[in-house]
C-alpha cells in the first residue's frame, strides 16, 4: 500500500519546495514532480497545502502514575490525539519510583506503551542513585536507545533530584554520551512556600502560583546551568516558563555552553490569570508545574523562540480530568499537576506564530519538530521530508479554521486549556509510517502500530566536549 501526496509544497526546517511524495513501507519513497501514482495508491491532492514533517512532541507524560492518580489519557487514545493534531511522534518519560530499579520501570512503560498508533520513545528519569543505577543507564543507552536521562528538581519527597543525583547522573550522562534534561524548580522552596502559604489559609488553586514564583525556577535552571558547566555537560531544561530562566539560557549559550530550551504550547499562550477563576474547576485545570505565568514571561518566551535561545516546542501533556484534580479541593497542594496540549500544540503555534509573521513555516518545522529530532539524535529520520526518512508527515491547509473546545477534541480529558481559541491553519491529512492515519477529521488508527524509536548517544555531539571538560577540570595549584 502506498500513499502518494501531489501539488503539496513542501516545507523543511532548510527550504520549501513543490513537488509531489510518494511514501510507501513506512519510508518516504521519492520526491520529484509529477509522479505518477502505483496502482492501489492512496493519492492525496495537496494543493495550496504544506506538507511539513510530522510534529514531534519531546514532553509528555501518558497514563503517569502521580500524586494517588493515574493520567487519565493514555498511550492509545494520547498518540491518536497527536496524529489529529499533526503529532507523529512523541517523547514520554519513564519515571521510576526511587530505590526500584530503572530498567524494570523502563520495561513496565515500553508495555504501558504497546498500544501506541504513532511512534514513540523514552527519556527516563533518574531519581535515585546507588551502583545499580550507574549501570543501569549504560544499558539502557547501550541496549535500549535512551539517549536522555530527567531529573525533577521539584517534587520534594517524591522524585526530586537533590544536587548528589544530578552531580553523579550528569557526569555519567556525559560519559555514556546521553543528555541530561531537568525539569527546574527549587523543590525545597516550593515545599517550604506550599506551606507557608497553606498556613495563611490560602487553600485553593490561587496559592498554586504563589508557591512557585518565578525565581524558583530561575534558581534551579542556573543551578544546573552552572553544574552541567563546570563538567562540560550538554543540558536540556523542559517546559521553560520565565523571562529569568531564558536569561540564564541565554547567557549560557553566548559563552558557547551547549544548553538547549524547551517551551510548552501553554506557557506561550496561557496567563496566570486563570488561578484566579472563581470556578473552582476550572481553576484547578490549570494546575501544572511550572504554573502558567504574567504576560512579561509569555512575551519573552515568544522572543526566545525567535532569537533560537529557545529551541523546541512541546505539550507536557499529562492529563487530569475535573474529578482527579478534585483532590485538591480544600489543599491545593495535592491537586495532581499537569494539563493538555499534544492536539493543539501545533495548530495554535502557527496562528500565533506563523499567521502573525512572528516567524516563517521553515521556522515553524524546526520548532514543532526538526530541532527535536536533532538534540535528540534521530535526524533525518525524524524531523525532515526527505528519501529513505521515516514518512511521518502533516499536510497542513493553511485556510482551515477551528474553534479548539474540550467539546470536540480527541483527548482523553473534559478540559481544554485553549478553549475556545480559534485558530486559522490546521492538520488536514496525517501520515504515520506511510499510511494515512488522519483525513478531514476522521482518525483512522490501528491500535499498537506506533513504534519504539531508539534514539543512538552522540558520538558525534560531544566531540570536542571531553575538550571542554578537560579545559574545566579543577588546575593544580602551583607552589
Ligand atoms: O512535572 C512534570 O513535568 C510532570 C509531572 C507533569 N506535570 C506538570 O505539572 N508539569
Ligand atoms: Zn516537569
Ligand atoms: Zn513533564
Amino acid at each position: 500500500m502506498s500513499v502518494l501526496i501531489k501539488n503539496g509544497t513542501i516545507v523543511n526546517a532548510d527550504q520549501s519546495f513543490k513537488a509531489d511524495v510518494l511514501c510507501a513501507d513506512g519510508k518516504i519513497q521519492e520526491i520529484g514532480s509529477n509522479i505518477s501514482a502505483p496502482s492501489g495508491a492512496e493519492v492525496i491532492d495537496a494543493a495550496g497545502q504544506f506538507v511539513m514533517p510530522g510534529g514531534i512532541d519531546p514532553h509528555t507524560h501518558m497514563q503517569l502514575p502521580f500524586m494517588g492518580t493515574v493520567a487519565s489519557e493514555d498511550f492509545y487514545t494520547g498518540t491518536a490525539a497527536g496524529l489529529a493534531g499533526g503529532t507523529t511522534m512523541i517523547i514520554d518519560f519513564v519515571i521510576p519510583s526511587p530505590q526500584t530499579s530503572i530498567l524494570e520501570a523502563y520495561h513496565q512503560w515500553r508495555e504501558w506503551a504497546e498500544k501506541s498508533v504513532a511512534d514513540y520513545s523514552f527519556h527516563v528519569a533518574i531519581t535515585w542513585w546507588d551502583e545499580t543505577v550507574h549501570a543501569d543507564m549504560k544499558t539502557l543507552v547501550e541496549k535500549y536507545g535512551v539517549n536522555s536521562f530527567k531529573h525533577f528538581m521539584a517534587y520534594k519527597g517524591a522524585i526530586m533530584a537533590p544536587d548528589e543525583i544530578l552531580v553523579n547522573s550528569f557526569n555519567r550522562a556525559l560519559e555514556l554520551g546521553a543528555m541530561p534534561t531537568v525539569h527546574a524548580e527549587n523543590g525545597e522552596m516550593v515545599a517550604q512556600l506550599q506551606q507557608k502559604i497553606f498556613d495563611m489559609g490560602i487553600t485553593g488553586p490561587e496559592g498554586h502560583p504563589l508557591s512557585r514564583p518565578p525565581e524558583v525556577e530561575a534558581e534551579a535552571a542556573n543551578r544546573a546551568i552552572s553544574i552541567a558547566n563546570v563538567y562540560g555537560v550538554p543540558l536540556y531544561i523542559v517546559h521553560v516558563s520565565t523571562k529569568q530562566s531564558l536569561e540564564a539560557i541565554t547567557r549560557a549559550r553566548n559563552s558557547g555552553q551547549k544548553v538547549f530550551g524547551e517551551v510548552l504550547a501553554g506557557h506561550l499562550l496561557v496567563d496566570e490569570s486563570v488561578y484566579l477563576d472563581k470556578n473552582f474547576e476550572s481553576a484547578a485545570a490549570h494546575v501544572m508545574s511550572p504554573p502558567f505565568r504574567a504576560k512579561e514571561h509569555q512575551d519573552a518566551l515568544w522572543k526566545g523562540l525567535l532569537s533560537g535561545n529557545l529551541q523546541t516546542t512541546a505539550t507536557d501533556h499529562c492529563c487530569f480530568c475535573a474529578d482527579q484534580k478534585a483532590a485538591g479541593k480544600d489543599d491545593f497542594r495535592i491537586t495532581p499537576n499537569g494539563t493538555a496540549g499534544i492536539e493543539n500544540r501545533m495548530e495554535v503555534l502557527w496562528h500565533h506564530g506563523v499567521n502573525t509573521g512572528l516567524f516563517n513555516m521553515n521556522e515553524f518545522v524546526k520548532l514543532t519538530s526538526t530541532n527535536a529530532a536533532q538534540i535528540f539524535n534521530i535526524y533525518p529520520r525524524k524531523g525532515s521530508i526527505s528519501v529513505g526518512a521515516d514518512a511521518d508527515i502533516v499536510v497542513w491547509d493553511p485556510e482551515k479554521t477551528k474553534t479548539i473546545s474540550a467539546k470536540t477534541h480527541h483527548q482523553n480529558i473534559d478540559f481544554n486549556i485553549f478553549e475556545g481559541m480559534e485558530v486559522k491553519g490546521c492538520a488536514s491529512h496525517t501520515i504515520s509510517a506511510a499510511k494515512v492515519v488522519y483525513a478531514n477529521g476522521e482518525l483512522k488508527v490501528e491500535r499498537g502500530a506506533g513504534r519504539y524509536v531508539d534514539r543512538p548517544p552522540y558520538s558525534s555531539f560531544y566531540q570536542g566536549l571531553d575538550v571542554q571538560a578537560e579545559k574545566n577540570k579543577p588546575k593544580a595549584v602551583k607552589r
